[in-house]
């Protein structure tokens, strides 16, 4: 066949949609497999809230039209710099100087503007629901307060004091328990962000912002801190157990009995409660009662410590003791330059606060 300029732009245009709805049908199936995949991952197309859910529905809505806008654009981009490409016969001549059509500046004002108010209408429309949705009195309360470089969680009508790893149920829609979340700063900007649980939410000093879920499935969901507010901000997990009804009302009753008195680690104990430690750390029903840094009272409930940086075991509960820096560098728990006995006393303690 010969190769006229036709057929290559013909070509060219073949091409260059392929690659589009390849690309395309790439995107969807990735995203595919992801929601397929259980919920330890962040996720912004496997919403499992229904506030998620609506933010999920209106980005699909919006990505369709600017895909659409996009191929558009593109095939009409390939097809003139392929048509109207220069020649050599045509070098030494200007192109036809063309000024101005009514209709398609008409037509190219109208449209883009048509879109964007139903972009905004959409948009408003999800805002609105989302933001303006009333608090059922069933419904559970937790003030979220962000601090470099950890989650402080209360549940002020439970009387629990958390860190970390916030604990919520999963809504039963005959009997509705949604989260509400009501976000505060103890420093800096921070961003209260689990791409499945829902949109990210700044936390800011001075200031209330709320946010709230309703969890269709339990599980772990995670997401980060989504603002940056400090050296560690990359190790600020945040983690949420969405818990079935009757685990969650179990975790309630044991976060709700003050901290483990055991007389087995009196040495402990007192190390902890004649050094620093108390200054900064809450263990209720001691003297500690600091809030500079999280609860641990029932430090032994959390999977990990620093904010996800590390599991609980008693080896990083050590070497975080011995100096925080070496898991978390930049955190703001100082090194306590224990000695070893101490320090091993103190790890004793920690390991019975369940
Ligand atoms: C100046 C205040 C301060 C002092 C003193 C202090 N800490 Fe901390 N501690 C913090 C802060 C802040 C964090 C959170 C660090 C982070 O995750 O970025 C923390 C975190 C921890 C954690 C991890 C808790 C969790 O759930 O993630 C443990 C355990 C801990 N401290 C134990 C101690 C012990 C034991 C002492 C005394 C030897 C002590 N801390 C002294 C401020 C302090
Ligand atoms: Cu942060």
């Amino acid at each position: 066949m010969r190769c006229t300029r036709n057929s290559i732009t013909r070509g060219v245009l073949q091409i260059s949609a392929s690659l589009s709805l390849f690309l395309f049908l790439c995107m969807a199936t990735a995203a595919a497999e992801c929601a397929a995949q259980s919920t330890g991952f962040t996720n912004i197309f496997a919403p499992a809230t229904t506030p998620a859910k609506s933010i999920f529905h209106l980005s699909v809505f919006v990505l369709t039209i600017t895909a659409v806008i996009f191929v558009v654009v593109f095939t009409l981009l390939v097809y003139s710099v392929v048509k109207f490409r220069g020649t050599a016969t045509g070098a030494d001549r200007e192109p036809p100087q063309v000024y101005g059509s009514t209709q398609i500046e008409l037509a190219w004002t109208i449209i883009p503007v048509l879109i964007v108010v139903v972009l905004f209408l959409a948009t408003a429309r999800v805002i609105h629901a989302i933001q303006d949705a009333p608090m059922p009195s069933s419904a559970v309360e937790v003030t979220v307060i962000g601090h470099q470089f950890w989650w402080e969680y209360r549940y002020p009508k439970l009387g629990i004091v958390t860190a970390n790893e916030l604990h919520i149920p999963v809504n039963d829609p005959a009997n509705p328990t949604p989260t509400f979340l009501k976000l505060l700063s103890a420093d800096t900007d921070h961003s209260f962000w689990i791409p499945k649980l829902g949109g990210k939410t700044d936390l800011i000093p001075n200031r209330v912002n709320h946010m709230w879920m309703d969890p269709h499935r339990t599980g772990i969901y995670i997401g980060q801190c989504a603002q940056y507010c400090g050296t560690q901000h990359a190790k600020m997990l945040l983690s949420v157990s969405v818990d079935s009804p009757e685990k969650f009302a179990a975790w309630i009753r044991a976060q709700q009995q003050p901290a483990i008195r055991d007389e087995s680690v009196t040495d402990g104990r007192r190390v902890f409660e004649t050094t620093a430690c108390i200054n900064c750390h809450t263990i209720n029903g001691t003297a500690a009662n600091g809030r500079f840094g999280p609860d641990l009272t029932h430090l032994m409930s959390r999977r990990t410590i620093a904010s996800g940086a590390a599991e609980n075991t008693t080896k990083n509960l050590r070497l975080w003791i011995q100096n925080p820096d070496a898991i978390k560098p930049g955190s703001l728990m100082p090194a306590m330059q224990l000695n070893d006995a101490d320090l091993d006393a103190l790890v004793g303690y920690m390991e019975t606060l369940r």
